[in-house]
């Protein structure tokens, strides 16, 4: 039995907002979106998730489209099974997850949302860092255990004075350096390419490893940039370095941060992403110098709803004009 708001969009699919004569294609829904995110799409266009799929492959011959986030992969063979896809649009900036290159070959378009979350990204990065120098989440607990009425918290550690290497300063990178130059820290950067910044370039990851006492990581995903931190560069970290991972969990090669954290090669992490998420089993979970969060770099009410707005705005340009917003394919 074919759920009522699937029969309607085989039936009546969306008009176009915006002369409201073009007609929408229904889009395939990949993830799990924040309520009033999903509500404003289907305000829009005919949803089609992915179990109804399944339910009724027939369905595969009506979407044009793919709305996703980053957090999911979109595979060559789901990209095959859709005969009329002619566009993917992820609410992320990154798109590691999406079969970029078969994408390119089949002429589907691919969009992002760039920009509107580079600043809640950089303030969780920036709240992770002090949260793990001042060992925030267990002076919670401290509190809450009734601990602190028996003896004091142990020190933390300042941030003022520190060095900051940031790994990827694009355009999330530099709005975290932004954040940090009050807290009076003296800011590198390794990446490809020296930039006009008035901070330090290295082209040497294990090099601005050695020379930083915090390591931030806001560079893209994907092969270029897997496991770049590795045992070696935290080694090089040393044991009064911390890592701040906002970026990819694919970045850090997750055995060898264990590793490090567990044996005092490093200091401590405060992590947002992981190789696999959600984190299943894993040493992280029971180590007591790192500071966990599950994948909420982007994850405001604002910054959700900026990005679907982005999302629409793409998808609705596309299907009126053929052109789309913000295009990586
Ligand atoms: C979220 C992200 O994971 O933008 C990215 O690349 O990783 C995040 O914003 C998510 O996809 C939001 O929907």
């Amino acid at each position: 039995m074919m759920a009522p708001e699937l029969a309607a969009a085989r039936q009546e699919p969306e008009k176009s907002p915006v002369d409201g004569s073009s007609v929408f294609p229904p889009l395939l829904k990949v993830g799990v979106f924040p309520e009033a995110v999903e509500a404003r799409f289907r305000s829009v266009f005919a949803m089609i998730d992915e179990e109804a799929l399944e339910q009724d492959p027939a369905l595969a011959a009506l979407i044009g489209g793919i709305v996703t986030r980053s957090n999911y992969r979109i595979t060559a063979e789901l990209m095959d099974r859709l005969p009329r896809l002619r566009i993917i649009t992820t609410n992320g900036v990154g798109y590691d997850g999406i079969a970029l290159e078969h994408a390119r070959q089949r002429g589907i378009a691919v969009t992002n949302t760039p920009d509107v979350l580079n600043k809640a990204v950089a303030e969780l990065a920036v709240g992770m860092l002090l949260a793990l120098l001042r060992r925030v989440p267990a002076a919670d607990s401290y509190v809450r255990s009734g601990a602190w009425e028996r003896s004091p918290f142990p020190l933390g550690a300042s941030l003022a004075g520190k060095k900051v290497g940031i790994v990827g300063l694009g355009r999330i990178g530099k709005e975290i350096v932004q954040r940090l130059v009050p807290f009076e820290v003296d800011v590198s950067y390794f990446g490809r390419a020296r930039q006009e910044v008035p901070w330090r370039h290295f082209d040497s990851l294990p090099a601005m490893a050695g020379h930083v006492d915090v390591l931030i990581l806001s560079c893209p995903g994907g092969a270029a940039t897997r496991h770049i931190v590795d045992a070696e560069v935290l080694h090089a970290l040393g044991p009064n370095g911390v890592v701040v991972n906002v970026a990819r969990g694919s970045v850090i090669n997750e055995a060898d941060l264990c590793q490090a954290l567990a044996s005092g090669t490093i200091q401590g992490a405060a992590l947002d992403v992981f190789e696999s998420e959600p984190l299943g089993e894993s040493p992280l979970r029971s180590l007591p110098n790192v500071v966990l969060a599950p994948h909420i770099g982007s994850a405001t009410h604002e910054t959700r709803q900026q990005m679907a707005e982005l999302a629409i705005r793409n998808l609705v340009s596309f299907f009126t004009t053929g052109r789309a917003i913000t295009p990586v394919v």
